[in-house]
């Protein structure tokens, strides 16, 4: 099936008692039993729920995944993955990611003895040289958050194979419609559900995705025994966004593509990150491996004052944490999403105090180019 019909299908089927064409939240915290140890295959909320069940499996169709396991937030799932490692053990991350994962990595998970590595991942050579002996796994985005820099997937992939490591792929901000990253051979693929995937920014949600049963079955005992799982009422809500992801991505991209073109035409935007243009480093990887660009654009404005006067003047774009959802978001990373990354690391990686991030929602885009004419005049 096409992406638009799975994202509509799969995953479910009517309700057995009353034919509810839609999977209902089933909120319930346990289920009876029978006799002792006779049931249906449910006993408790934390362990199984048949809306939870149906969003997983409806996500894992749309990433061409055999297993979803499902969070209670980005985070969560992230830090969940943490338990394929242990203390001494290594891990390659991207040098640019969302600054909560930076500092769940550095300031609580080495805590608990787990190394991290920090490379520049558009090079894949750079992470091949970082490997150790205790190595376990690489743990990339890409796009990058809010750099927009782009990894090689597959070249990740292969060299994960080679070593025996697990590759591990953020796909936040491309969503399955726009980047599938288990068929360029990643292992493992993670979520922030509350950004695209749920995309009306009333969801905090979670999701890894795999083809591995092993991982799965470790993932679903962590899922389980840790127990950060998300609430049946925020499965149904993914579940109903879910299948209006192909028109909104569509919606999205075709804003940001519009944009960005217009940005790059103007003086005050001194440099706009957005992989759909042809002048972004690496345009043609983003050909390869994407089939659209997104919605995430940044633009620095070469002075912090203009970002700031910019951020609290527009209008139609709403200054506030988060992405991808409906409505058009403005952001300023260093004091905002990454202002736990120290700066001298920001700045190493472009993240200026001058740069504003974009996240374009899916209203008229002659409104949006016009609040940010407006702005800036
Ligand atoms: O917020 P949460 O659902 O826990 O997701 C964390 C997360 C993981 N990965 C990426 C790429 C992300 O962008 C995020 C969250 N990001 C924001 C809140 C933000 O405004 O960038």
């Amino acid at each position: 099936m096409g992406f638009a019909t799975d994202a509509i299908h799969a995953g479910q089927t009517p309700d057995d008692t009353t034919g509810a064409v839609i999977v209902p939240p089933y909120l319930t915290s346990t289920y009876v039993q029978e006799e002792i140890g006779k049931h249906k295959g449910y006993e408790y909320g934390r362990t199984h729920n048949l809306t939870r069940a149906s969003m997983e499996n409806n996500i894992a169709a749309l990433e061409k995944g055999k297993y979803g396991i499902a969070f209670s937030s980005g985070l969560a799932a992230t830090q969940a993955l943490m338990n394929l490692v242990k203390s001494g053990d290594h891990i390659i991350v991207s040098d640019n990611v969302y600054g909560g994962t930076y500092r769940l990595f550095e300031m609580i998970m080495t805590n608990f003895g787990i190394k991290y590595s920090w490379v520049d991942a558009r090079n894949p050579r750079n992470v091949e040289k970082a490997i150790r002996k205790n190595t376990k796994m690489v743990f990339i985005e890409t796009p990058t958050n809010p750099m927009l820099n782009l990894t090689d997937i597959s070249a990740i992939a292969e060299i994960c194979k080679k070593h025996k490591l697990l590759s591990v792929v953020d796909n936040t901000f491309m969503s399955p419609y726009f980047q599938k990253p288990l068929t360029l051979g990643a292992d493992i693929v993670v979520h922030s559900s509350t950004k695209y995937l749920n995309g009306h920014s009333d969801v905090i949600g979670g999701i890894l995705l795999t083809n591995r049963a092993k991982v799965h079955e470790k993932m679903r005992f962590i899922q389980n025994a840790a127990g950060a799982v998300p609430s049946p009422f925020d499965c149904w809500l993914i579940l109903r966004a879910t299948k209006t992801l192909a028109v909104r991505m569509k919606q999205h991209n075709e804003n940001a593509q519009k944009i960005a073109e217009y940005l790059t035409t103007k003086k005050y935007a001194k440099k706009v990150y957005y992989p759909g243009l042809p002048e972004h480093p690496q345009y043609d990887l983003a050909k390869k491996q994407m089939s659209g660009f997104g919605g995430m654009v940044s633009v620095d404005f070469g002075s912090t004052k203009k970002a700031y006067s910019f951020a609290k003047k527009v209008k139609v774009f709403t200054l506030a944490e988060s992405l991808g959802g409906v409505e058009s978001l403005v952001c300023h990373p260093a004091s905002m999403t990454h202002a736990s990354v120290p700066k001298k690391d920001r700045e190493k990686m472009g993240l200026a105090d001058s740069l504003i991030r974009l996240s374009v929602g899916i209203e008229d885009v002659e409104d949006l180019i016009n609040d940010i004419d407006n702005a800036i005049k």
